[in-house]
């Protein structure tokens, strides 16, 4: 597509309003449903194909009236309304069962010469199948040959939404909550439908709506009708609701004067809340429970375990749904290298868990880091369902800016082989996969354009974790921009190297939690003052005169032998391991010589330059792309982009300078020293940084 005409210095322009969609043309609320119109080749394909999607007139139920609807509309947007209606016909027909839901969502598209047909066992099948179809032919797939049959790869595939009842998105840096619970259950908002179109595209099929900090109103009879307004409208869609329960509701809105999952007055009323929630949503999915972290109330508070409170909470729902058990948890009562913590309290546990229990995990054992490596409960808790917990917003990767395309960090996660029965995309199949939404009232969903992305690979990956980055960077910037292949070999390079570019200088060589207290905007490595340990940047680094990086081998934390053997064994040497994971596992003098023949400070000093000059670079490169893509979103990319460009350097230049301050060591030869003194950037504050 061209370019509307648009002045030359783009990242000056002014970005048109965000919020109203007082742009005429592309906005971003279309994600990547645009459809827009095949050129060349895939049109001339289409049209001889002339398809019309052959349901029957009234559809025998919801999922079925809207899978023939997307196709419909799909194929209209994609010919441009160029099909010849005096000419034969290519029939796309549905054949999905008798039955509404229930099956995993597996599908066949199989075509011949004049018909395809859209199979599976039931009709989310055919809405699943009507997606992955359109997805094909917006590719630019003949559709003659098109030839799918697919069964995802997990049963579970859920986004996590931090929001909270008064529309605050904990960590949410793309405005307020999409839910509005205070106008419902009377006002559905549009876009709760089209919420549920995107996700159905992609094969997610649960939504758990509230905070895992959670308020106990999500458990009270006035919210009721408020879930069950969303569960409805999502039925169809095949997307069940969940909710964050906080484990001392019986206390907190039931009247009661303890939580002790153990107490009989407190199973009666998890029983009947359960019960009052199934007689509104009978296909209500469950609820996720954050339990004693981080000050949230749990079993311990009874000197109960955590398979105590999980199975109680499972016996009230019964095989009605699932009781999700985050094992996010570290006490500041502890001395013990915080990521050892959840593996320490959760495999004494294996094997004790009811069978509606999964434990959810977050992909590494601290935080959600740039780097961090594979959790070692993946694989360690064989007799438990264990779920995969990724963060699509992105909290310590730079928030709202910049291009940051997170799926070759979770690929490389799901395909690691955890050395204890498979892969960790092997050992999730029983549990599922959740990530922390990145969803606000944004006009285009994300805050970055290039947020959208995360979501989509997100979804794609939940669906086939074998999927490459590649393949799902490529399929989405060609729905959501543009299909031209300069376009396309352009970009898709860029966003595969963009996670990477933000770990060179935020997190080179493994380190981790630098920042900036409660807001974790930007850079703070020299915050030790907080009253926990285990809060402060110099708990992580462990940088002095000497050295720099946390000793988990066994002369240190040991947190290496958490591992199986084959696995520890490769982090154990720093001569011979990944780099990238250097000072996560070892503490190393400044000079220690690296493989490259220099001298850790050097390297490291090196690295946080390439980040920064990686991000330049994108600036640039968007710049040259500008015709391919209409001005808004071009603008305002642009200007996300120099937002990361600055923050680049701002990383770069306060991180050096504050090892500076502990090694005095001069810098390498060449190097451009930091635009600052240290103090000032330890006097930067962001009181009003979004999603603290
Ligand atoms: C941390 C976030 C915090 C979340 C917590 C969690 O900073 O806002 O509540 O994770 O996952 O990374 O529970």
């Amino acid at each position: 597509m061209m370019a509307l005409a648009a002045p030359a210095a783009r990242a000056d322009v002014v970005v048109p309003d965000r919020s109203l969609s007082q742009w005429n043309g592309e906005d971003g609320y279309r994600l990547w449903l645009r459809h827009e119109p095949l050129e060349g080749a895939a049109l001339e394909q289409l049209r001889a194909f002339n398809p019309i999607p052959g349901t029957p007139a009234s559809p025998e139920s919801e999922t079925l009236g809207i899978a023939e609807s997307e196709l419909r509309e799909g194929l209209a947007k994609l010919t441009g309304g160029s099909i010849d209606a005096d000419r034969p016909r290519g029939v796309i027909r549905f054949d999905c069962g008798r039955r509404e839901r229930g099956g995993d969502g597996r599908f066949r598209v199989t075509s011949g010469a004049r018909a395809i047909r859209i199979s599976g066992p039931d009709h989310l099948s055919c809405l699943y199948g009507a997606h992955a179809l359109l997805r094909e032919l917006s590719r630019g797939v003949d559709p003659a040959t098109i030839s799918l049959d697919e069964t995802p790869a997990m049963s579970l595939r859920l986004l996590n939404h931090w929001d909270n009842p008064d529309g605050h998105v904990e960590r949410g840096y793309a405005g307020r909550s999409i839910f509005d619970w205070w106008r419902l259950p009377e006002r559905l908002d549009r876009r709760m439908i089209d919420y549920a179109r995107a996700n159905a595209s992609l094969g997610i099929n649960g939504v758990v709506v509230n905070n895992v900090n959670a308020s106990p109103l999500f458990l009270t009879p006035h919210y009721l009708p408020k879930l069950k307004r969303l569960a409805d409208a999502w039925r169809p869609y095949g997307i069940r609701l969940y909710i964050s329960a906080r484990f001392s509701a019986p206390r907190d809105v039931g009247g009661l004067p303890t939580a002790d999952p153990l107490d009989p007055a407190v199973k009666a009323w998890w029983n009947a809340k359960a019960d009052e929630i199934y007689a509104a949503i009978p296909d209500f999915g469950g609820f996720l429970v954050k339990a004693n972290s981080e000050g949230q109330p749990g079993p311990q508070d009874y000197g109960r375990t955590h398979a105590d409170g999980a199975n109680m909470l499972a016996a009230a729902l019964g095989k009605r749904g699932t009781v999700i058990w985050r094992a996010f948890v570290y006490k500041a009562e502890d001395e013990t290298d915080r990521v050892k913590q959840a593996y320490q309290e959760f495999v004494p546990l294996d094997g004790k868990f009811a069978g509606n229990v999964i434990v959810q995990v977050k992909n590494g054992p601290l935080d959600f880091q740039p780097r961090e490596p594979f959790h070692p409960l993946f694989g360690a808790m064989p007799r438990t369902r264990l779920m995969l917990e990724a963060q699509v917003t992105r909290e310590y990767l730079g928030q709202a800016s910049g291009i940051v395309y997170l799926a070759p960090m979770w690929s490389e996660v799901l395909g690691t082989h955890t050395g204890r029965g498979g892969t960790v995309a092997q050992v999730i199949v029983p549990g599922g996969i959740a990530g922390v939404a990145n969803t606000g009232s944004d006009r285009n969903w994300t805050g970055g354009h290039f947020d959208q992305a995360n979501w989509y690979a997100f979804g794609r990956l939940a669906w086939n974790p074998a999927l490459s980055p590649e393949r799902i960077a490529r399929e989405w910037a060609a729905q959501t921009f543009s299909r031209e292949p300069e376009f396309l070999d352009a970009i898709v390079p860029t966003m595969l190297a963009s996670a990477g570019t933000v770990e060179k200088y935020i997190a080179p060589f493994g380190l981790a939690h630098l920042m900036g207290t409660g807001h974790h905007y930007g850079p703070a490595p020299w915050v030790c003052d907080l009253a926990r340990p285990e809060w402060n940047p110099c708990y992580y680094h462990r940088a002095d005169k000497a050295g720099i990086g946390f000793d988990r081998t066994a002369g240190g934390s040991d947190a290496l032998a958490q591992y199986a053997p084959s696995v520890a064994a490769r982090w154990a040497d720093p001569a011979q391991m990944d780099d990238r994971l250097l000072l996560w596992f070892h503490h190393l003098p400044w000079q220690h010589p690296m493989r490259s023949g220099n001298t850790l400070w050097h390297d490291l000093v090196a690295r946080y330059g390439q980040g920064e000059a990686e991000a330049g670079a994108r600036s640039a490169l968007w710049a040259r792309l500008a015709d391919h893509v209409d001005y808004r979103r071009h603008a305002e990319v642009a200007a996300d982009l120099a937002t990361q460009e600055k923050e680049a350097r701002w990383w770069r230049d306060a991180s050096i300078a504050y090892w500076q301050s502990l090694n005095g060591l001069a810098l390498p030869a060449g190097v451009r020293r930091p635009d600052h003194p240290l103090d000032w950037y330890k006097a930067k504050t962001f009181p009003e940084a979004p999603g603290q």
